[in-house]
């Protein structure tokens, strides 16, 4: 059956009012882009006819501006799923203008199976090749693509020229059964392979194919600096000391490691600390870092959904594919983040905390308790599964007004329950086999920021000192309040607490 080639805009046109549209791609790689973008317009248009128009998204994790900025800008976006980082979308959010359900990225294909979100109407799909009997070949993530091929009523796929034919083969497309039919996933290494290159549609299902050259919109980070230097450094340490009392074996264990400049610094740190051996990354998301060391021979390969990468180190890929196909997979977010598979293979993940508290809580997800950042992403499927689990983040914020150790987080992504290691760039706090007083003292000693050490130790005196976990309720928030009001943590009076 030949395939039907219609216009972006064409193929906006099939979106209706209220309809849900699953979307392929992952932090932001291989996201459909320009059916999204012309669908801003159709938005735009509706509104200023004062006709309703707004689609629910369901997707692998972060998009693009073409898709999450445009149409939040066109107000176009009803309610969302799951992680993402644009900022226009941020603001909608924190206006209460989208409905944002922030799920772990492993749980957002089952969930659409088990019908928790409603039907997919149609799904956009990006891909470097389709073929006339429904073969669909991704580009350059898994995200959620395979269960919304199959779930929705159309696709229409995106035929990418900027990404490169030689991405054939890249992808290891699985779907599990859902329970009480579930089996094992029966990934025993990081490398092995255990679906096919290509996702298999009815290709009646197609509606139409768009041709687009559009390269993919990954952020690019700063540079590395001192201080995410000192914490890369402080977790090279910490496992390089706990390989050598053999708690991690001597043949290492698959790294897990979050976005952003922290997970860049930390790989740098671990790829250049020899007396650990090449190793493997089971992770979500490859940065730039991650593709350098593989070239470099310190990573041996790598099993992510995504490559997050800048679009010359994407083209380099590519263009070494004969190099890099037995050294990458990239595989379905249920898939890559299955917490089933990081407790097997045993991974040591390692994400990005925006506070964290004296009894090892962590918020991964709002700014001040209330206000979206991102979202939890991928962080707690690793997190809670994970064979050691480390969250890194600098001491203070905002030149020093904030503290990322606080007496309570004001929100609580990872419990005290799931956090083994919190490292700052002051040192490590080796929260592992500590009863809660013990964390406590650990974290203050170990991660807090001198401004804050006293403060630390002074609100712990507000508190009777023998429970379990000490608190005082009346101040447990009393940082947060005072930044509220000053704009300054330090300013943090307790004797207002003691009346
Ligand atoms: O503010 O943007 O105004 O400069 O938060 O902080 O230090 O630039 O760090 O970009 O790595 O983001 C946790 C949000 C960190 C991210 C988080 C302010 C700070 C800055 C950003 P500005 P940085 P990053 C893999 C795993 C959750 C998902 C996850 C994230 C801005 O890593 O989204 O881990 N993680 N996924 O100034 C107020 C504080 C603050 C604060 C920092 N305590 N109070 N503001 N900031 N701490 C990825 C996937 O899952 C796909």
């Amino acid at each position: 059956m030949a395939l039907n080639y219609i216009s972006a805009a064409e193929a906006a046109s099939l979106i209706k009012h209220g309809y849900n549209i699953g979307l392929s791609g992952f932090t932001p790689a291989g996201t459909a882009k320009a059916v999204t973008a012309e669908l801003a317009h159709i938005a735009e248009a509706e509104h200023a006819a004062g006709r309703p128009f707004q689609v629910g998204i369901f997707t692998g994790a972060s998009t693009g501006d073409s898709c999450d900025g445009i149409l939040s800008r066109a107000k176009a976006i009803r309610y969302r799923a799951p992680y993402t980082t644009n900022k226009d979308f941020r603001i909608a959010v924190n206006n209460g203008e989208i409905a944002y359900n922030d799920i772990h990225l492993s749980q957002m294909a089952q969930e659409l199976r088990y019908g928790f979100m409603g039907k997919i109407d149609i799904a956009i799909i990006e891909a470097c090749e389709v073929t006339d009997d429904g073969k669909i070949y991704l580009t350059a993530a898994g995200g959620i693509a395979p269960t919304v091929c199959r779930m929705a009523d159309k696709i229409i796929v995106e035929l990418n020229a900027a990404h490169s034919k030689a991405a054939m083969g890249l992808h290891d497309v699985y779907e599990p059964l859902d329970p009480p039919a579930r089996r094992e996933i029966p990934i025993y290494k990081p490398s092995d392979r255990i679906g096919t290159t290509y996702i298999q549609v009815d290709p009646k299902k197609i509606a139409g194919v768009v041709e687009t050259n559009w390269p993919d919109e990954a952020r690019s980070f700063a540079a590395a600096d001192p201080l995410t230097d000192k914490i890369g450094q402080n977790v090279a340490d910490f496992l390089v000391a706990d390989m050598k009392r053999g708690i991690i074996p001597p043949t290492f264990l698959p790294l897990q490691s979050g976005v952003g400049n922290i997970a860049n610094a930390v790989l740098s740190a671990l790829g250049h600390e020899k007396t650990i051996p090449p190793f493997e990354m089971y992770t979500e998301v490859i940065q730039n870092s991650v593709i350098g060391l593989i070239r470099e021979g310190r990573i041996k390969f790598g099993s992510a959904c995504s490559l997050t990468v800048t679009n010359d180190c994407l083209q380099g890929i590519y263009d070494d594919m004969d190099f890099f196909r037995d050294k990458l997979v990239l595989r379905p977010s249920e898939i890559s983040n299955s917490p089933e598979v990081v407790r097997r293979l045993g991974i040591i993940s390692i994400n990005t905390a925006i506070e964290a508290d004296l009894y090892g809580n962590v918020n991964s997800t709002h700014i001040g308790g209330t206000k979206m950042m991102n979202g939890i992403g991928g962080s707690g499927d690793f997190t809670r599964n994970a064979y050691i689990s480390i969250f890194t983040c600098p001491s203070v914020a905002k030149e020093g007004r904030i503290s990322a150790i606080v007496p309570m987080v004001s929100h609580h992504d990872h419990t005290e329950h799931d956090v083994n290691v919190i490292v700052t760039e002051q040192g490590v706090a080796d929260l592992r086999g500590k009863s809660p007083k013990e964390r406590a003292q650990a974290i203050i000693e170990n991660c807090a920021h001198p401004d804050y050490k006293q403060l630390l130790w002074d609100y712990l005196k507000l508190t009777d000192g023998k429970a379990q976990t000490p608190h005082s309720i009346q101040a447990a928030l009393g940082m947060h309040a005072e930044l509220a009001q000053s704009g300054d943590m330090r300013h943090t009076d307790w004797t207002q607490y003691n009346k």
